[in-house]
């Protein structure tokens, strides 16, 4: 990323993160333990991937839009999915963001409570636009994770191995696990910038091969990456039976199928006609990364 594109990064971020401070309730609200639950996985940090991406496509068409809800609603459904996520009866992690997992500092019954509710807030957020903007981020948000898409994933994420490994269920726990909320994340911006459906159409299919891109990446980085800089431990997938790209066709092949996913979010990116530079250059940092 050049300088200029870095600096743009970074101000998302303080955005998104003063939004997210700013729009969902404080530890000091009753009841007490469930919302320092819910602050301590808001706060962890994180890289805010879907907020910035939100910020990020609502900026490259209407700088002057105020997509700070839409942004914060699809931050806390990734957080309630990652407190599930790390649950004992699913991924049983005792780290996430380098600091420990929600039922570790508070218990199991905190942890699901605190998801719960933070996946509620996502959509009192999503309705907190105007009607018509509300109704579509509404829609395109819990269709990302509802049973088709992020739901469906982790639900067939969570059999793994145990059933035959192909590319097509492959393919539909990473659409549905990962890409779902990435795509959702550029298509709501666009939403709050105003567009019409064939350009939400591109800013989708930018976030589906994104989406896409990021989970072989990650898959990837669980092999080799380094725990330090993950904030958890590797190996984890292996361990755990878990169904990845580079397990079915081989670490060349998962490395050559992010550059075709990546060339095609950049192309479906520059179709969406807008002034997309950042988000070209973070999906191309994306891809790349150590954490
Ligand atoms: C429990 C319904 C339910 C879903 C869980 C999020 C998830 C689905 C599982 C977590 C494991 C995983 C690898 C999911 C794929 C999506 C993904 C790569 C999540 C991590 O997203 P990052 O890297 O996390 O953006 P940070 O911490 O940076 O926000």
């Amino acid at each position: 990323m050049t300088p200029a594109y870095r600096e743009i990064h970074a101000r998302l971020i303080t955005e998104s993160e003063a939004a997210i401070r700013t729009l969902t309730p404080a530890a000091t609200e009753r009841p007490l333990r469930l919302h320092q639950a819910m602050r301590h996985a808001l706060d962890a940090g994180g890289k805010r991937l879907r907020p910035v991406l939100c910020l990020a496509a609502t900026q490259s068409i209407k700088p002057s839009a105020d997509a700070r809800h839409a942004a914060v609603a699809l931050e806390c459904v990734h957080t309630y999915s990652l407190i599930h996520d790390d649950l004992p009866c699913m991924d049983d992690a005792d780290l996430r963001r380098g600091k420990p997992t929600v039922h570790k500092v508070y218990d199991q019954a905190t942890a699901v409570l605190a998801g719960d509710a933070l996946l509620a807030l996502a959509f009192q957020l999503t309705a907190a636009h105007t009607p018509e903007i509300a109704r579509d981020l509404t829609a395109v948000l819990a269709e990302a994770a509802g049973p088709g898409k992020l739901v469906g994933g982790q639900m067939d994420d969570t059999i793994g191995l145990q059933d035959a490994a192909s590319i097509e269920r492959l393919e539909f726990i990473q659409r549905g696990k990962t890409a779902a909320m990435i795509a959702a994340s550029l298509e709501m911006g666009a939403i709050v910038g105003g567009a019409d459906a064939k350009i939400r159409q591109h800013f989708r299919a930018a976030g589906e091969s994104l989406g896409q891109a990021f989970q072989i990446a990650d898959d990837l980085l669980d092999l080799d990456g380094d725990p330090v800089l993950l904030g958890k431990p590797t190996g984890a997938d292996a361990a755990k039976g878990k169904l990845t790209y580079h397990g079915i066709l081989g670490v060349d092949a998962a490395r050559q199928k992010i550059i075709t996913l990546t060339a095609a979010c950049l192309v479906s990116l520059d179709t969406t006609g807008g002034d997309v530079g950042f988000l070209k250059a973070l999906a191309q940092s994306l891809v790349e990364r150590k954490n």
